[in-house]
């Protein structure tokens, strides 16, 4: 027969157990020490985009591409050797050893598809307001039109899957294109605009017309708002932290 003694023992062991768990800080969970990605929620609707991007395409592309980035990452990165680092950290180390390869595409890719979700709105597009962002492609490329001319060419030009980027290189603007899971970060560039051109971005939609899909994000849902401050903020890529404030909390077991 169970003595109340051991009932209430077990109650106590309990609520130590949800107290440290809420109330240790996150730096001394045991848990916190492996870097982690979280899979941002969008920042839209999923049909938010529509009728330029699918709510059925991004339902995939966010959770289930997106989704399995992060899945992968945050297995990959539980090895001992990361412990303590930040994911930024990790993916440059990554980026630069063969044996990580694996690492690297996962966790670029998990990094470069949060900041795409970020460079798209509903009801963006078109030309960059006025500000230092236009006033900087202005500087670099001559006008809108030009920098725009080859962003389209970028994204066309990328054989196989890849992304097209508006970078800053110190001053600078650039347009650059890179394969698969590439990063510009890894050439020390920062990342102002992506675009994702691999299939599963548009082929629902546009199958085999990238172009046309490259033309419908820049026309109508890049949000420049989020471009322009990417440029204001000092600092190499803001985004490339995206656990450090988790923006939605992993559940507790
Ligand atoms: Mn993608």
């Amino acid at each position: 027969m169970r003595s109340s003694n051991s009932s209430w023992f077990k109650v106590g062991v309990f609520f130590i157990l949800i107290s440290g768990a809420v109330l240790l800080p996150a730096g001394l969970r045991a848990e916190a020490l492996a870097p982690q990605v979280v899979l941002m929620p969008l920042p839209y609707a999923q049909n938010a985009l529509e009728p330029h991007i699918s709510s059925a395409t991004i339902g995939f592309h966010h959770g289930k591409h997106h989704a399995a980035y992060v899945n992968k990452a945050n297995e990959l990165m539980a090895a001992p050797q990361f412990q303590g680092k930040k994911p930024l950290e990790v993916m440059l180390m990554a980026a630069k050893d063969p044996a990580l390869a694996n690492l690297f595409n996962n966790l670029a890719q998990a990094i470069n598809h949060e900041f795409f979700w970020l460079c798209l709105k509903p009801n963006g597009g078109g030309e960059p307001p006025a500000g230092p962002l236009a006033e900087a492609i202005v500087k670099s490329f001559g006008r809108w039109a030009k920098c725009r001319e080859e962003l389209e060419a970028a994204a066309l030009s990328q054989f196989g899957s890849g992304w097209a980027w508006l970078v800053a290189d110190g001053d600078t603007l650039k347009v650059v294109k890179t394969g698969n899971a590439e990063t510009p970060v890894t050439q020390g560039l920062k990342p102002l605009l992506t675009i994702d051109v691999w299939e599963h971005a548009y082929y629902l939609d546009f199958q085999n017309r990238r172009a046309a899909f490259v033309k419908a994000v820049l026309d109508h849902l890049i949000n420049w708002e989020f471009v322009a401050a990417n440029f204001a903020r000092p600092g190499p890529y803001a985004p490339l932290e995206p656990s450090a404030e988790p923006k939605q909390k992993p559940s507790e077991p």
